[in-house]
């Protein structure tokens, strides 16, 4: 087999890049370890980022998107009993989409498909080759059949868990948080039309939607939490604990997914060796307080899917050659935004409700809240600075 671009991963990462190159005449092949079925179902993230809405409607893939994604301008601290809502529209101008993530690989998929784009599912043995001149990626395809990808370059799209990180000379810097969220996804209307984040002195609960029928909800938990340590009565009980407030009502429903997510900061530097680029969670990932995880995976595939068709259809090296530092300005903003709502919002030793570090975390609360300025780096970071922004 040959193509330009072997992408090695079908999440948005992959899928998006696939499209984008397609779009700029450049043809790829994107292999994925998991079925179909699987990585369509697979519940993740939830929010959409501005600039990610935009580049998905620039690029037709915005149709079910624009019809059943919620459109939010704002989002509320809840804190000290009350709640302080960041206006979104108010202070910047634009907001987010609330559409889930498996919903984007869904339209992603079709939308390849439909072009038809050589997607390979329940592949194994994926094995990189000759990454520095000549790429060769090895699998075993759904059939049993072992095969060689011939290729230009490959893309690392395979997330955090995957092959190809290991594959490039690297430094990493992670950071591990004493804490993870406990994640359900349950049928039951939505009470309050936008996300509150809430910082109780037991612990960080966030209370987001996927739909007017499915809420979705977290609880900050210790890190080695067990989902099966949770009956469903003791979710809903803690998160009417810590989502109290005058006139907030929760509705409960019946549990349709549920999950523990580690916390974790972590970035591999650089994100290219010879002709492999990392791109999304293979490069790098953010605790997700700060709602970046996929949107960071896109924004990489858009300088990605540039650089490659300016060096395999233009023969021009710079985009290549700068991708790597291009797309780390823009994690580090992600992992510090994302640093500083995970360190803001969530109560690292519920037993000591008057440490030092809780009033500092009342202080900045406080603070954000209280002060444009604040409220409006806030929100900027929330919404996401442009593709362009030079940061
Ligand atoms: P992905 O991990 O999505 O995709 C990688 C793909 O590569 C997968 O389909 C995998 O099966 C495949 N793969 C792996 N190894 C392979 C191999 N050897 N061969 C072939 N294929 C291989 N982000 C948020 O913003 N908000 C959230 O609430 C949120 N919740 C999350 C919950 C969980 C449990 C996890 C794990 C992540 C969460 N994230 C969240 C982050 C998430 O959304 C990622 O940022 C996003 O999926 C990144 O997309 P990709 O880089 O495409 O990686
Ligand atoms: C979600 O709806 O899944 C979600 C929203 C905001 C976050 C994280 C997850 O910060």
């Amino acid at each position: 087999m040959r193509t330009q671009v072997g992408i090695v991963g079908a999440g948005p990462a992959g899928l998006l890049l696939s499209h984008l190159l397609a779009r700029q005449g450049i043809d790829s092949v994107v292999l994925e370890c998991r079925s179909r079925a699987y990585v369509e179902q697979r519940v993740r993230a939830g929010v959409l980022e501005h600039p990610t809405v935009e580049l998905l409607r620039e690029t037709g893939l915005a149709a079910r998107l624009d019809q059943q994604g919620l459109a939010h301008e704002g989002i509320s601290l809840r804190f000290d009993g009350g709640d302080h809502r960041i206006d979104f529209a108010d202070l910047v101008g634009r907001g987010i989409v609330v559409y889930g993530q498996q919903e984007v690989v869904k339209d992603l998929i079709a939308a390849r498909l439909a072009d038809g784009a050589d997607i390979r599912f329940d592949v194994s043995d994926v094995a990189l080759d000759g990454i520095t001149d000549a790429p060769v990626i090895g699998f075993v395809d759904a059939d049993g059949k072992r095969r060689e990808l011939a290729c230009d370059v490959i893309a690392g799209c395979d997330g955090f868990h995957g092959i190809s990180r290991a594959a490039v000379p690297h430094t990493v810097h992670d950071r591990q948080y004493p804490f993870a969220w406990l994640g359900i996804l349950a049928k039951a209307a939505p009470t309050h039309h936008e996300l509150v984040y809430a910082n109780h002195e037991r612990g960080f609960s966030l209370y987001s939607m996927r739909s007017p029928e499915v809420t979705r909800l977290y609880l900050q938990v210790p890190p080695d939490t067990d989902a099966a340590d949770w009956s469903e009565a003791q979710i809903w009980d803690e998160l009417a604990v810590r989502l109290a407030a005058e006139g907030f009502v929760l509705n409960e429903g019946p549990l349709i997914e549920m999950g523990v997510t580690g916390m974790r900061s972590f970035v591999a530097e650089p994100m290219r060796h010879g002709r492999l680029f990392l791109a999304g969670d293979a490069a790098h990932i953010v605790p997700p307080t700060g709602a970046k995880g996929m949107n960071l995976a896109i924004a990489d595939v858009r300088v990605l899917a540039d650089a490659l068709a300016e060096f395999l259809r233009d023969h021009d090296e710079s985009g290549i050659d700068s991708y790597s530092r291009t797309c780390l300005r823009r994690v580090w903003r992600a992992e510090h935004f994302s640093w500083w709502m995970t360190s803001m919002m969530h109560n690292v030793d519920a037993a000591d409700t008057d440490s030092f570090t809780r009033q500092l975390q009342l202080s900045q609360l406080r603070y954000t809240v209280s002060s444009r300025a604040a409220a409006t780096s806030l929100a900027e970071n929330y919404v996401g600075l442009p593709h362009q922004a030079a940061l």
